[in-house]
Order: structure tokens, then sequence, then C-alpha cells
């Protein structure tokens, strides 16, 4: 296996700058070179530049359930300080993240279902209401925030997707194209980003399909148009811009995980008394600020969550 030394997400932000640069200016041009060969991909640019069609759902009633313990993290801040690797390896990727192209967008859903089907996502965004919960996000590089994140619960979709009892993991898949996230070109990481969870953490009520933030869809740069939101767990189980969702036997192996098994593994829970391999996870940064805070088990949703993890104390629950 290829062992990277030094990803990006431990780069300064001097040392991605030229990286960055070198990848939005590809992407410019791969568009520009893919929009003059094709007619077919000329009006999948026209469809893309339409004002998004979901824009009236917003903003959706406030589940006054999910309360924080500190302010929202501001929107500017939020979205251009971002982990989206298929954009770029630096935190400022937001630029470059305008090439994500979120209509149209099929969700697939297959694997030990009832029956397999794809479905558009504006069909999907329309069968299930919308609600608007305040959560915490605790990235892995120890730095955290606060977004109002509008979606509905995951929980909802294996409910439309009908699996099979025998089923034990979902498995999600990001999005696989190269011409329009020039970061999928980078060939040690093993694309599409992958990430999976337990039936019973996939139906936990905490474990949130987000479709908007800040009261509007949510940004290119925060995953649009569809992305997981897992609060108790590092930032890297919530994956961004799904294509696909899988009802699985085995245990689906992560884009981290298949890179870096000994840094980043299945469970991903937060634990403060848990280090990483290479530093503390007690405290973290509050994004936006000059504070730093302590670490909550769970970033604080034991109450919600710790119940599944009973009898799995062998297992690597925090890492
Ligand atoms: N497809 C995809 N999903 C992803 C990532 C990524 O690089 N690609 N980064 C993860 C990490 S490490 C974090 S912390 C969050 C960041 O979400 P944000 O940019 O909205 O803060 O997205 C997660 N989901
Ligand atoms: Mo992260």
């Amino acid at each position: 296996m290829n062992v990277i030394r030094k990803r990006g997400w431990e780069l300064p932000e001097s040392e991605a700058t030229s990286e960055q640069v070198f990848l939005s200016r590809r992407s410019v041009l791969a568009g520009a070179a893919a929009l003059a060969a094709s007619p077919g991909v000329a009006l999948a640019q026209r469809v893309a530049d339409l004002p998004d069609p979901s824009r009236d759902l917003y903003p959706a009633r406030r589940n006054e359930k999910f309360v924080l313990d500190r302010p929202l993290t501001e929107e500017s801040v939020n979205v251009t300080y971002n982990n989206f690797y298929e954009f770029g390896t630096s935190k400022s990727i937001s630029r470059a993240a305008q090439a994500l192209r979120i209509r149209p967008w099929t969700v697939k859903i297959d694997g030990m279902v009832e029956k397999p089907f794809e479905i558009g996502f504006d069909d999907l965004i329309r069968k299930i209401p919308l609600e608007e919960r305040l959560y915490r996000h605790r990235c892995v590089e120890a730095w955290g925030m606060t977004v109002p994140w509008s979606g509905f619960p995951l929980a909802k979709l294996v409910e439309l997707a009908q699996p099979l009892s025998s089923a034990k993991y979902l498995r999600m898949e990001t999005f696989h194209d190269a011409n329009m996230a020039p970061g999928q070109r980078a060939p040690f990481y093993p694309w599409p980003y992958v990430e999976g969870l337990t039936m019973a953490e996939a139906t936990n009520e905490l474990a949130f399909l987000v479709t908007g933030a800040y009261g509007k869809p949510v940004a290119k740069s925060m995953g649009a148009p569809l992305r997981l939101a897992l609060p108790w767990k590092y930032g890297f189980k919530s994956i961004k811009s799904i294509v696909r969702f899988s009802f699985v036997a085995d245990r689906p192996k992560g884009l981290w995980e298949a890179i870096q098994p000994s840094e980043y593994g299945f469970w991903a829970n937060v634990n403060p008394e848990v280090a990483h391999p290479r530093w503390s996870q007690a405290s973290e940064e509050v994004l936006g600020t000059s504070e730093r805070r302590p670490t909550l088990l769970y970033n604080g949703y034991g109450e919600y969550v710790a119940d599944l993890y009973k009898g799995l104390e062998k297992e690597r629950l925090w890492a």
C-alpha cells in the first residue's frame, strides 16, 4: 500500500496553495474543453446553470430538540474552510468546488433491498419533509464547528429503500468524475470516496442527510446536493455529494481507512481520551474564533448513541 507520510490535511495553507491554484486552473481548462466537445455536455451545463429548483423548501422548520452549547459558526467561515479532497487538499477549495454540477443529480439505491432503484434528487427531496437541526461537527484534525443543517433523518431514506433483514451495513459513495473534480486525478486515493455505517447507526435518529445549510440549499463546498451529518463521529465519516446508497452484508471500507487503517477506522467515534497516533484529541479549536474547548465524549451526543456500542467494547470504537 502506498503510505502517504504527510497528507494535505496536515499541510500548512502556504504549502498547499500552489497545488490548489494548479488544480483549479486544470478544472477550468477541462470544463471548457468538455463544453466545446459535446452538445450533451452543453445541455447539462445549461441545466446546471438554472436556479436551484429546491430553493422554495427553505428555510425548513427548526427541530428544537437539538440545542448547542456555543454560538453558530459564521456561514462565511463554514463555506470557505472545507475538507473536500475531490477539489484539492487544502482547506480553500470553495472556488474550485463551483465546478461541481449538482443538476441533474441521480441517487442510486441498491444491494440487499426489495427492489433496487434510482431516483432524481428533486424527486427524493420532495418525498420527505425537511427540518433544520443545529449540530456540532468535530473533525479528526481537532477543530470543531456548529452548523444549522437542513435535511431529513437518514432513517427515512432507509425506510424508502426497503432493505432486506439480511442487510448489515449501509455503504455510501460520492460521485466519481475526474473531469469535474480534478482532485480525483490524484492516483494514490482510492476514488470514489466511500463511507459506511451499521444499520443501527444509519437508523439512529441523529444520523441526518443534509440537503441545506444556513436556510438554503447546501453550498457546493459543503457537499451539495446531498451529504451526511453524523455529529458523534469524526468528520470524515460525514460523506459529501452522495450518489449511491448500497445495503450490504460486509463492513464497507472508507477511503481514509483504505489509505491509513492505523489512523482512521470504521467506527471513528469522538473520544477526548483516545489520542490520534500523531496528536491529542483532548481539546479542539472552535473554528472562526481563537478559542479552544475541551472535546466531549461522542462530541456531546452520548445520550443518543452510547447504547449503540454496548457489547462492542472490544472493537476499536474511537479512531
Ligand atoms: N466526498 C468527500 N466527503 C467528505 C470529505 C471529502 O474529502 N470528500 N471530507 C470529510 C471531512 S474530513 C470533513 S471534516 C467533512 C468536512 O465538511 P465541511 O467541509 O462541510 O466542513 O467532510 C467529510 N466528507
Ligand atoms: Mo475531517
